[in-house]
């Protein structure tokens, strides 16, 4: 049972998103206080405190040390200030992830008794705590790139997602917020082949619009493929698999890949559209996943997809090292049991209970091993609480690494065409102009549309389009009956004011687009035409209704 009464936490909270290139500055750090330190934890962690001979440097320890940003909500001993357990509680972490352990006192092997290297060693690999905010509750630790085997992330996790997030001294709550990596560190990773600008160049410089094929599990292969393809007629860039969706006996890998590259092939060969179908190639056998990734270049396709937290960044390092050529897509299912944090009432005020490893942290550790489009949550979506965790995200995305490439966010889960505009207005957080450097996927938002996926397909390609070339959503529902009908589902207020909106001069179009797709981004053919109300009411009997509801005049002429 949580007795949250006796726990101290910090008043304040992150001032997020944190886009200041220089996170000392932005996570508003002090240069820790020697004061605050008695005899005993001097004598104890003394190795870990800064040189107070020396002036600090932020600079200095940027460029050489990989340094962790943690909030911590120390477990407080008798007699023990909030200031002072936060102070200790991070100089045992910088103990713990370098030269120390549980008891800095239990001398293990006694310097006198190490050789010259060793001795060196242990002085430059020490750990320092560099900065503590004692309103946020947050330490930098700043750990030496020397501890630290290049091109090596499942090493890399073993210390900043390690041990210390178990310490008995910060077991209220220790949480990873963000993490600074030396340029010289970054040069052992190959980070993103493509990243953002290369699928700029398969897929245009426009948002990209996908789907999942829906239902989740239980399509047989010849029924996936079939929802692929009407996926892509009706206009999508990308159709990938579900997370969970591997090679079950109701639906292979092999059959539903080629099946569904034998669509992409023909669409390709008729239209000239380079299409992506985003094999999930997640397995515990990596020569399994090898082998599938394999089939997929076979067949002509262009994307893989991890689950990465399931298979592990062992699985992306090797897959990314032996298909370089290939989209690398990460699918982040599971990141909820560590980056999702309880928020509770202390005292009659709410406060975060801040514990585990932030969504940011793991976009970034994705982002360095390789991959190159990334699910990192969606405003308007299912997954997310607040815009700022998908804002700190896309930070992450496209934060200068030294030589890693920038990765392609994705949006995703619980999406329809009805929230686009918005979606990309809120992924641009420096301006008002939409977000064009995005992948927006809809998988129930496509496949449940009113007139099914073909049409669900369109109302996304509409939207995307339409943010484009500037189009406002009254415009775009006007002029296509696909848009027109997700918003008559899906956004009842906007499609009210709409209805509002007409006049009896006002032209629309009701009947559904069944043209397969543009070839080279120019249809052959003329899609439905606008009508005026009259014809509008024949055509589509149910808008009566709507008008008599929100727009009786118009009833009237
Ligand atoms: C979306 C999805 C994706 C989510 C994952 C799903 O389906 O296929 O896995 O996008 O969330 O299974 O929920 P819907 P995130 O479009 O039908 O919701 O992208 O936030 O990681
Ligand atoms: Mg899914």
């Amino acid at each position: 049972m949580l007795d949250v009464k006796n726990w101290e936490f910090f008043p304040e909270r992150i001032v997020l998103p944190v886009t200041e290139c220089n996170r000392y500055i932005a996570y508003k750090f002090e240069i820790p206080d020697l004061s605050l330190i008695d005899d005993n934890m001097r004598t104890r962690l003394g190795p870990y405190l800064l040189n107070p001979d020396t002036p600090f440097e932020f600079s200095y320890f940027r460029a050489n040390h990989i340094i962790m940003y943690v909030s911590i909500s120390p477990k407080l001993k008798p007699g023990w200030t909030l200031k002072y357990g936060l102070f200790r509680a991070a100089l045992e972490i910088a103990a713990e992830e370098s030269t120390g352990t549980w008891d800095p006192d239990l001398k293990t092997i006694r310097p006198g008794e190490m050789d010259e290297n060793s001795q060196a060693n242990m002085k430059i690999l020490e750990a320092k705590v560099i900065g503590l905010n004692f309103l946020t509750g947050m330490a930098a630790v700043a750990l030496p790139v020397e501890g630290f085997e290049k091109g090596n992330i499942p090493q890399l996790l073993s210390v900043i997602m390690g041990n210390y997030t178990g310490m008995a001294s910060a077991s209220w709550g220790v949480r990873l917020e963000d993490v600074d990596f030396p340029d010289r560190y970054l040069e052992g990773f190959t980070g993103p082949t493509l990243g953002n600008e290369g699928i700029k160049q398969i897929l245009g410089d426009q948002i990209t619009v996908g789907t999942i094929v829906k239902p989740k599990t239980g399509l047989s292969e010849a029924d996936w493929a079939k929802a692929a393809r009407k996926s892509y007629e009706g206009g999508l860039d990308v159709v990938k698999d579900d997370e969970n969706l591997t090679s079950q006996d109701y639906c292979t890998f092999e059959k539903r890949a080629k099946l569904t590259l034998e669509e992409c092939d023909r669409i390709f060969k008729e239209s000239g559209r380079k299409l992506v179908f985003v094999a999930n190639i997640t397995h515990g056998d990596m020569d399994d996943m090898v082998k599938r990734g394999e089939l997929i270049r076979s067949l002509g396709g262009n994307c893989l997809m991890i689950d990465i937290l399931a298979t592990g960044m062992t699985g992306v390092q090797t897959i990314r090292k032996k298909f370089p050529e290939m989209i690398l897509h990460g699918h982040r299912a599971g990141h909820g049991a560590q980056t999702i944090f309880p928020e509770i009432m202390v005292n009659g005020q709410p406060m975060d209970l801040r514990h585990g490893i932030s969504m940011k942290v793991w976009t970034l550790i994705a982002r360095i091993g390789g991959i190159d489009q990334f699910h990192i949550g969606a405003p308007k979506g299912k997954m997310e609480s607040t815009y700022r965790t998908v804002l700190e995200n896309l930070e992450a995305c496209t934060r200068p690494m030294g030589k890693i490439k920038t990765m392609r966010p994705i949006c995703s889960g619980g999406l329809k065409a009805t929230v686009l505009w918005d979606v990309a207005r809120i992924m641009n957080p420096d301006g008002d102009e939409p977000n064009m450097d995005i992948i927006c996927q809809a998988g129930g938002g496509t496949h449940s549309h009113t007139l099914g996926t073909h049409a669900g397909a369109k109302s996304m390609v509409q939207a995307r389009d339409a943010i484009k070339a500037g189009k406002s959503v009254f415009e775009t529902i006007s002029s296509h009956f696909e848009t027109f009908l997700a918003f008559r589902r899906w956004d009842s207020e906007v499609y009210e004011n709409w209805i509002k909106s007409l006049t009896s001069e006002s032209l629309l179009v009701v009947e559904p687009d069944t043209r397969l797709y543009m070839k080279n981004a120019q249809y052959t053919e003329k899609g439905p035409q606008p009508v005026n109300i009259k014809r509008a009411l024949e055509l589509y009997p149910e808008l009566k209704g709507d008008l008599e509801r929100f727009n009786l005049d118009l009833l009237k002429f």
